[in-house]
């Protein structure tokens, strides 16, 4: 029997290996520290060892006296000319937003903030000059805690007045798309179910591989700034803004960037600083950071405090959620920092049919690094919330977790469906993709395990974690941004340039950092213009090739960009029509376009598009009034976001006697929307995942009383390697999104998202009857240790009948000398 050969006959959906990775792998390639530029000088940063500290005096005779140093800096010195370190996304008119000067001279306000800058000609004589700056502080009280901060006893910035930045709220009621809250909480305390939690996001550091990095060379008409940057369109707008140089005289360069997870969409006061003095000084200038650079001065993720509120009927139906966001931004309200909790107002009620619903944010400035957009960026947190809380409902009415989410989410048939936080999701099926996760799991068979397991007293016992997510991505319609107070638009853009020997050049204002671009976008376009995927070339990051984009985050670059080329491509064949109507003498009317060719419908005369791109190169015969060109560019800004959704599904084994917790299996069915490349998808989703889980496992920074970063280094912050990772199950169901002809859903931030939830799940699963309700992630061996030697306390010292009698209800259970939970079991 022959086998049905069931590969994509198009490229859309082919598994191509990724063209870009070619050069990557074997260093064909140009990252920005590898540019050399001819009488280049090299800066090293001089950085605060405090918190928070008034600078009285810099000295540098010393380092300006140390060998092959050039020049040293201080922020005095480049008051002129520094510019200032960009908030785009002010979400309250009065939100306090304290000025973010690249290298301050009065006061620091975070451990490693610059206060001076040496220039040497080399990087290496410039570090070590760099410590031979003398700086006179005078240390001042710094605020590290959230909670503290609420206080405002201690200040991060003296002149604010207050450590609050802004509050931020989504009430149904008040919106018209739901009830009242405060009613509905009321009225299950009467006669149904309250479920009051409160989770923590610990801080986490986007650990990209290529630590920034910023080459300047200002001898020529333009400044050109190459820079390991994710955003090179915002960077040059924010330059352009804040630094007095036109717009048209500032060209930036990313070349390949090696990942970036939201840690370069910002401009940096590095980027700022290096400018300023290469401009000062007429000459290249080179800075790259060190490691233990990037992890105090490229901005962290999530730190939040999420208070919950979950109303419910006896039987599991869910009938209110309040959410009360406490979110840490650091020092400084970073280029998106104040927006990205609240992009948690539309995620918090996630599938669910919640009537009634309150987001409350309020953001907090503290003197520790700033936080900004980490993958997922808002919708990871409040995925992770509503994931946890919605398994303790389940505990609550006693059902399975698969069977509290069946009761309450939204149904295939119910879409589109406006949710009661207004936002309308097109499409989407929860029930095909839960079908075929719990079938991939072994789902039955797994619970069956941790039965026999629990039944048995075995010392190693199995959970099981759930996460029914969805999120919105592809940022996303410029409208709805503009309404949010979001400083840029949402729109992308593409051109396509039909070259005269048969290739094509595509250019992408998306700018992809590790996401395989160039491969998914010469894919859609040998689709749509019928040419072979080995002739396109994609050019992207450099605003001088690509001058329109809004770059490359929020998983948008294939809803947004994908789709402005999609409409490129179809502008370059209305542009062809009329002159392969006129080369093969039919009327326009009478073509039809497939595979690349024209043919004039019912015979074999058919002309083809390269063929036509020659023509119009030699433009001899071409009929009148047509331009000689059928190159085509597109703009598209969607009407809505893209909603991917999943369910991932964890197994975790976690040993009762040493508290470590070991992943067994790890199954996740998302839908995405049609898929361009597989194996590119694939990899995004592996990816994701290894970040959500070390999330909930390994990952934290930490800071010591002093607010000095204690994890400040890959030995003290556990970044995963692939040896801590197991082969996850991935698999896919197709629900296409109506936002665009592709039918698309970004999947850059997915995994991320949705594992979180699942990994912690399962481990409270497994320790659930023990009494355990929550682990404050990361969930490492300590942590659980404890939190079941607390347990264990509590269940020896549960009071006696003669106890709760002389005692009352307050009849002492614990054992002191177990201590508190510290954090470990909340
Ligand atoms: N894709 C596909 N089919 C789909 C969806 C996506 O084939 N249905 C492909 C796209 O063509 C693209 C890739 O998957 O090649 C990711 O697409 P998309 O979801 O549009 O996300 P973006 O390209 O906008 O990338 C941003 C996203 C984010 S927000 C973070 S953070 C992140 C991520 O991508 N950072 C990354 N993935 C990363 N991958 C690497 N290697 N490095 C990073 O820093």
């Amino acid at each position: 029997m022959t086998a049905v050969d069931d590969r994509p006959t198009t490229e859309v959906g082919k598994d191509r290996r990724r063209k870009e990775d070619q050069r990557l792998i074997t260093g064909r390639t140009r990252w920005t520290d590898n540019i050399q530029l001819p009488g280049m000088l090299h800066l090293a940063m001089v950085r605060s060892p405090f918190a928070h500290a008034k600078i009285l005096s810099i000295g540098t005779d010393e380092a300006k006296a140390a060998p092959g140093v050039h020049a040293v800096f201080t922020g005095a010195d480049l008051a002129d000319s520094q510019g200032v370190n960009i908030n785009a996304w002010p979400i309250t008119p009065d939100q306090v937003t304290p000025t973010h000067l690249p290298v301050p001279s009065e006061r620091v306000a975070h451990t490693g903030e610059i206060v001076a800058v040496v220039v040497a000609r080399s990087a290496a004589l410039a570090r070590d000059a760099a410590e031979l700056v003398d700086v006179d502080y005078e240390e001042l009280p710094a605020v590290l805690d959230l909670k503290e901060a609420m206080k405002d006893e201690v200040l991060a910035h003296p002149d604010a007045g207050t450590n609050k930045s802004a509050f931020w709220q989504l009430d149904s009621k008040a919106a018209g798309t739901g009830g009242d809250v405060e009613e509905a909480i009321a009225k299950a305390r009467q006669d149904g179910i309250v479920i009051e939690r409160e989770y923590r996001q610990q801080r986490l550091v986007p650990a990209f591989m290529e630590p920034r990095s910023t080459v300047v060379d200002p001898t020529g008409e333009q400044v050109v700034i190459w820079s390991a940057t994710q955003v090179p369109h915002i960077l040059r707008f924010a330059i352009a803004a804040t630094m007095g140089i036109p717009e048209s005289k500032v060209r930036v360069i990313a070349p390949d960037v090696g990942g970036g997870f939201g840690g370069k969409l910002q401009t940096t006061p590095e980027e700022f600083a290096t400018i300023a003095i290469a401009r000062k000084l007429g000459k290249p200038c080179k800075y790259t950071e060190t490691r233990s650079e990037t992890m105090v001065s490229a901005h962290h993720g999530r730190d939040q405090w999420q208070k919950m509120t979950l109303a419910a009927e006896k039987d599991g139906t869910v009938t209110a959620l309040k959410v009360d966001l406490l979110a840490d931004l650091g020092a400084y309200v970073a280029i998106v920092g104040g927006g990205v909790p609240v992009l948690g107002a539309w995620m918090f009620n996630s599938i669910y049919k919640f009537p009634a619903y309150q987001f409350n944010c309020q953001t907090v400035l503290t003197n520790k690094t700033w936080v900004d957009a980490y993958r997922g960026a808002g919708r990871p947190e409040a995925t992770y919330a509503i994931e946890r809380i919605m398994d303790e409902l389940a505990a609550e009415v006693g059902v399975d977790p698969i069977a509290i989410r069946e009761k309450n989410w939204i149904t295939h048939d119910e879409f589109p469906f406006t949710t009661v936080a207004g936002m309308t999701y097109d499409s989407g099926n929860y029930e095909a993709a839960t079908a075929k996760a719990l079938e991939l799991f072994g789902y039955d068979e797994l619970r069956a395990e941790q039965k026999r397991r629990r039944e048995s007293g075995d010392t190693v016992q199995l959970g099981l974690g759930v996460s029914t997510f969805t999120e919105m991505c592809g940022l996303a319609p410029s409208r709805v941004l503009g309404s949010l107070s979001y400083g840029a638009g949402g729109w992308e853009s593409a051109s396509i340039r039909m070259l005269a020997t048969g290739t094509v050049e595509v250019v992408s204002g998306a700018t992809p950092h590790g996401q395989g671009h160039e491969t998914a976008w010469s894919q859609i376009v040998a689709d749509r213009l019928g040419i072979p995927f080995e002739n396109v070339e994609v050019l992207h990051g450099d605003t001088q090739i690509a001058p329109k984009g809004l770059d490359t985050y929020g998983s948008r670059s294939l809803v947004v960009g994908g789709e402005a080329l999609v409409r490129a491509a179809d502008k370059v064949i209305e542009k062809a029509k009329p002159i392969a109507a006129h080369l093969l003498e039919a009327s326009v009317d009478d073509l039809e376009f497939e595979a690349g060719q024209f043919t004039v419908k019912g015979t074999d005369k058919g002309i083809g598009i390269t063929d036509i791109a020659l023509a119009t190169f030699a433009a001899h015969n071409l009929p009148d009034g047509v331009e000689p060109s059928i190159d085509a560019d597109a703009t598209f800004d969607p009407v809505n976001f893209s909603f991917p959704h999943g369910t991932h599904l964890c197994a975790m084994e976690v040993d009762t006697e040493t508290g470590q917790s070991t992943m067994r299996k790890y199954v996740c069915v998302d839908d995405i929307g049609t898929i361009i490349n597989p194996l590119i998808v694939e990899g995004q989703i592996h990816g994701g995942l290894v970040q959500g889980i070390a999330q909930a496992l390994w990952e934290g920074a930490e800071y010591d009383e002093q607010g000095t970063l204690v994890s400040g280094s890959f030995v003290d912050y556990t970044l995963p390697t692939a040896a801590d990772t197991i082969n996850y199950v991935s698999e896919h169901t197709v629900s296409p999104s109506t936002t665009n002809t592709l039918g698309t859903k970004g999947v850059g931030e997915a995994g991320t998202i949705a594992s979180t939830p699942a990994v912690v799940n399962a481990i409270v699963d497994a320790l659930r009857p023990m009494g355990i309700d929550d682990i404050q992630m990361p969930c490492t061996p300590e942590r659980v240790w404890k939190a079941i030697r607390t347990a264990g306390a509590q269940q020896d010292k549960a009071p006696t009948a003669d106890a709760q009698a002389h005692f009352g209800e307050g009849a002492p259970n614990q054992d002191p000398a177990a201590g508190t939970t510290d954090g470990a079991a909340q």
